[in-house]
C-alpha cells in the first residue's frame, strides 16, 4: 500500500511533538495558538496512529449545529465557553455550580489516546485530554443510593442552530450506569491534539467512553445529576427500537438498518477496506465483566 505525504505528516508530527513536549514551546508552535493543554501518557491510551487533527475537527457529529459531519466545524464557532459552569445535582454531598479548571485542573490532565467508534459505523483515533469521571464524581461526594448519572448538553438556541429545528428533544442527554460511569476508562475531556477542546468536538468539557458508541459521548456538558433511577437518553427517546441505554459496540449486534460487523476508518482512503468491529470497541478485555450475565441483546 502506498503512503502518500498527508497521511504520514499527521502522525509523525505528532510523535514528534510527543517526544519534545517537555519544551512548552514545541507544543505552542505545533498548537499555533496562544494556550496549549497537555496531559501526561496514560497507560490507558492505544498505541495506534491518532487520526489527523483536520480529520478529528471537520468531521463531526454535533446536531445542535446540524446534521451534516461539516457542520459543527462551520457553525460551532459562534459558541460561548467562558464563562462556563458545570452543575453538579442530585445525590451527591456537595452539589453546585463547577467551573471546568475544578473539574478537570490542569496538573491532574491525562492524555487518552482512544478509538472513537460511532453507530454510523465509521471510527477515528482520538488524542483526547482530561480526567477520569471518577475523580470528580468522588470529589463531588457521590452518594450510596446514586445507581446512574446522567449529562446534559447547553440549551442555547441563539448560539446552537440546529436546535432551532425539532430534529432531537433538545438538550441532547445521556446516562451511564454508575459502574460504567467510574470505570478508569470513562473521561471528562477538556482537550485533545494538545490544545483545549474545538467548540466542534464539544468545548469545554465533554464525556468520552470509548467502548460505547459514539452518541453516549455527550459534547459541552452543563449538569451532571446522580439518580436512582436509570435516564431515557436522547436518542434511545428518539428510536427505542434502534437506540437504547447500554449501547455497547458489539459487532454481533447489528442496527436495525445496517451490520455493525465492520466499519470504515476515517481517513483510511477511499480504497481502504472496512476494518472488523470489536468487542466493546476493542476494550472488552477492561470492560466485559460490567456486563457479565447481561443479554446484550436485550440490552442494545
Ligand atoms: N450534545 C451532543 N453530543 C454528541 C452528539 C450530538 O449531536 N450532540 N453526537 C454524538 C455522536 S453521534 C458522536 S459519534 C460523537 C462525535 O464526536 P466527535 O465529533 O468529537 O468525533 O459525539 C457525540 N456527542
Ligand atoms: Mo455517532
Amino acid at each position: 500500500m502506498k503512503l502518500n505525504w498527508s497521511d504520514v505528516t499527521p502522525h509523525r508530527i505528532y510523535l514528534d511533538r510527543r517526544r519534545f513536549m517537555a519544551g512548552s514551546v514545541a507544543a505552542l508552535a505545533f498548537a499555533g495558538q496562544a494556550q496549549a493543554l497537555t496531559g501526561r501518557p496514560s497507560p490507558l491510551s492505544t498505541d495506534e496512529a491518532p487520526n489527523s487533527f483536520e480529520e478529528i475537527t471537520q468531521y463531526n457529529n454535533f446536531y445542535e449545529f446540524g446534521t451534516g459531519k461539516e457542520d459543527p466545524a462551520r457553525n460551532a464557532g459562534a459558541l460561548t465557553i467562558d464563562p462556563w459552569a458545570v452543575e453538579i445535582t442530585g445525590l451527591v454531598d456537595r452539589p453546585g455550580r463547577y467551573a471546568v479548571e475544578d473539574l478537570a485542573p490542569e496538573n491532574a490532565l491525562e492524555e487518552r489516546i482512544y478509538r472513537l467508534r460511532c453507530v454510523e459505523a465509521w471510527s477515528m483515533v482520538v488524542p483526547w485530554i482530561g480526567v477520569p469521571l471518577a475523580s470528580v464524581l468522588n470529589r463531588a461526594g457521590l452518594r450510596p443510593s446514586a445507581k446512574y448519572v446522567e449529562f446534559e448538553t447547553l440549551l442555547r438556541p441563539e448560539e446552537m442552530p440546529g436546535q432551532r429545528r425539532p430534529i432531537l428533544d433538545w438538550p441532547y442527554c445521556e446516562g451511564l450506569r454508575i459502574d460504567e460511569a467510574m470505570h478508569p476508562l470513562t473521561i471528562l475531556a477538556t482537550g485533545l491534539y494538545g490544545q483545549p477542546m474545538p467548540r466542534q468536538n464539544g468545548a469545554p468539557i465533554r464525556l468520552v467512553v470509548p467502548w460505547k458508541y459514539g452518541f453516549k459521548s455527550i459534547k459541552s456538558i452543563v449538569r451532571i445529576n446522580l439518580r436512582e433511577d436509570q435516564p431515557l437518553n436522547t436518542w434511545q427517546q428518539m428510536q427505542p427500537s434502534e437506540y437504547g441505554f447500554y449501547a455497547n459496540v458489539n459487532p454481533e449486534v447489528d442496527h436495525p438498518r445496517w451490520s455493525q460487523a465492520t466499519h470504515r476508518r476515517i481517513g483510511a482512503g477511499l480504497f481502504a477496506g472496512r476494518e472488523p468491529t470489536l468487542m466493546f470497541n476493542g476494550y472488552a478485555d477492561q470492560v466485559a465483566s460490567l456486563y457479565a450475565g447481561m443479554d446484550l441483546r436485550v440490552n442494545y
